[in-house]
């Protein structure tokens, strides 16, 4: 699905700021019929939860409305008209005037509704958004409601982060043409010094399409008739970590000598390889360092910020992070174009989290139920998530951060089913898009003895907690443990490992002279630990910490206002590893 833009065809009205709201209850059951009952408000984009002081509306457990009047710009008339969501979380349902026009479920990927025939050229109507933050079994990523002994509806999940919702994304109102450009696909390749590029433009109907491709300052480099074909740009200027460049592929719809549309879609020339255990990015060794991140900050919940966006970003480079793991689900499509822009690699994430019931088992690594049977992970929890693959692909495949896509994070992987439920989408995912390598990120339980699907991964990805969530505190100990891990894999599979999180828990300020866990200092010495272990062993190629930044989670005994094993704290203030952090990744820069 395309990004709405501007061009000389299209036109876009931005719908962010502030819109009326109330949370689903028995004088809200049907409220697009008419205006929205009280007096609240509430912020777009950003989560709804920590807007408000009423806990009933943080802890609400259903739908939740949303509701604004738009204007249709006056000169769209001729024009198709369309309302884009870029998320709704986790399902949306929407409403122009007293009509349903789009549904969606999944809450990290857009949709979007043609609404032509219900509005007019300079005139207004009601808009009215529905959200629905209720997990389930069925849903990416899961939960279970319960009822609690008073008679609430309660939500409990698998996964160690809020369950925000609302619109944490931008909504648009858009005009395009009727014959018009609706996707767009670009893969690249390398010829000594040329670029290759390959097109395919799919249009709403039979048109004549034609397409250029324009360099960074605007000079068209190459063109090509028809909706697919393969171009060549001599001395191509590579994308590459750290020194992006990228082109646009305008994408046009003609009529005669009339343009009739025009898409921009901009794209890097890179290739993406695994040889033998190497990550190759235009044919040489890439290292990753960075971070899992997470979309969460104050107040917003997992609201998109352009400011948190620009200053997180200036914090990867002051931190010398060349990569972050979209962890556990697909980021605002700004993040990736930033990304793409500023050369940082990107490991894209579906929301499939939580796929794990022995979690829920403590750290026996054993499920109470089966993670995969009819009653739990099914059939059509697969078929959710293939629909999750098939949308964050469509989404991302044109962006050159983007190097890998992970299928899931910490699934069970090491129970029976496992290996059914995953073969076949790790299989689609390589149809979908079979230039890019796939991964999965593997639980702790999950070692190269016992488990089921690692063969069918390109990268090995490890989450690793020694020295904190086993052997806590004890370094020796857990250094040890770690190292054999590692040379495990790496003996039994050859394939890069990269060790997709390894953090401890830190409260900014508390310090001792010993190892203590939960100390500024104990974070340091973790971390080292983990890096002199890296070092040792030839197969790892990356290394991302758990987290970027601290985050607000469910509640549980184990987290102090949310989850503390950021680098930085949740303003993004840097904790005493930061500068460690910094040392050793400028040092080390894209090749270990
Ligand atoms: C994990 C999860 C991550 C958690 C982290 C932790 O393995 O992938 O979502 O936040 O551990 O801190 O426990």
């Amino acid at each position: 699905m395309l990004k709405p833009r501007p061009t000389a065809t299209r036109e876009i009205v931005n719908l962010d700021g502030i819109w009326r709201f109330a949370v689903e209850g028995p004088e809200t059951a049907a409220p697009w019929s008419g205006p929205l009952p009280g007096a609240l408000e509430a912020a777009v984009p950003a989560s709804y939860n920590d807007l408000f002081t009423d806990p009933s509306i943080r802890d609400h457990v259903g739908w939740a409305w949303y509701q604004r009047d738009v204007w249709v710009p006056r000169g769209w008339a001729g024009e198709r008209v369309f309302v884009r969501f870029d998320a709704a979380t986790h399902a949306g349902r929407v409403y122009v005037g007293d009509r349903l026009v789009a549904e969606h479920t999944g809450g990290y990927t857009p949709f979007e509704a043609d609404i032509t025939d219900l509005v007019a050229p300079g005139a207004p109507f009601r808009l009215t958004v529905g959200v629905d933050n209720r997990l389930t079994n069925v849903t990416l990523p899961p939960g279970t409601i319960t009822v609690t002994r008073d008679g609430r509806r309660s939500q409990t999940y698998l996964h160690d982060f809020y369950n925000y919702a609302g619109l944490a994304r931008s909504v648009w109102l858009y005009s395009a043409p009727a014959l018009r450009v609706e996707d767009v696909t670009v893969v690249t390749t390398i010829d000594g010094t040329t670029g290759v590029v390959d097109y395919t433009v799919t249009a709403s109907g039979d048109a004549e399409v034609a397409v250029r491709v324009l360099d960074a300052t605007g000079g068209e480099v190459a063109r090509g008739e028809g909706a697919a074909g393969s171009l060549r740009i001599e001395n191509a200027v590579l994308w590459r970590p750290g020194a992006a460049y990228l082109y646009d592929l305008v994408a046009e719809i003609r009529d005669g000598d009339t343009v009739t549309d025009s898409y921009p879609q901009p794209f890097g020339i890179r290739t993406v390889e695994v040889r033998g255990a190497e990550f190759l990015i235009n044919g040489e060794p890439f290292y990753f360092t960075g971070f899992g991140k997470h979309e969460d900050t104050p107040v917003r919940g997992k609201g998109h910020d352009d400011a948190y966006l620009v200053h997180d970003f200036q914090l990867l480079d002051w931190v010398g992070a060349n990569s972050f793991r979209t962890s556990h689900y697909p980021y605002a499509e700004e993040v990736l174009e930033f990304a793409d822009r500023h050369g940082i690699v990107v490991i894209d994430e579906t929301a499939a989290v939580g796929l794990n019931l022995a979690v829920a088992g403590g750290l026996t690594g054993q499920a109470p139920t089966p993670t995969f049977s009819p009653e739990t992970f099914n059939d059509e929890t697969q078929t959710a998530h293939a629909r999750h693959l098939r949308e964050l692909i469509a989404r991302d495949k044109n962006h050159p951060s983007v190097v890998m896509w992970c299928v899931a994070n910490e699934p069970s992987s090491t129970e029976e089913g496992a290996r059914e439920y995953f073969e076949p989408l790790i299989a689609l995912t390589r149809e979908l898009d079979p230039t890019r390598p796939v991964t999965i990120a593997s639980v702790i339980f999950a070692t190269c003895e016992n488990d089921r699907i690692a063969d069918l991964l390109d990268v090995i990805c490890l989450n690793r907690y020694y020295g904190w969530y086993l052997d806590t505190g004890d370094l020796p100990a857990a250094e040890a443990r770690l190292e054999a891990d590692l040379r495990g894999w790496a003996a039994k599979f050859g394939k890069p490992i990269i060790m997709s999180e390894y953090g401890a828990d830190t409260l900014p300020g508390l310090h001792s002279v010993w190892d203590s866990p939960w100390t500024e200092e104990f974070q340091r010495s973790f971390l080292d630990m983990y890096h002199r272990v890296f070092d040792r062993v030839p197969e790892v190629v990356g290394e991302q910490v758990w987290n970027f930044a601290d985050f607000q989670t469910s509640n549980g005994i184990h987290r102090v206002d949310g989850n503390r094993k950021g680098v930085f704290t949740r303003d993004r203030r840097p904790k005493a590893a930061a500068r460690a952090l910094r040392e050793r990744w400028r040092r080390i820069g894209h090749h270990k």
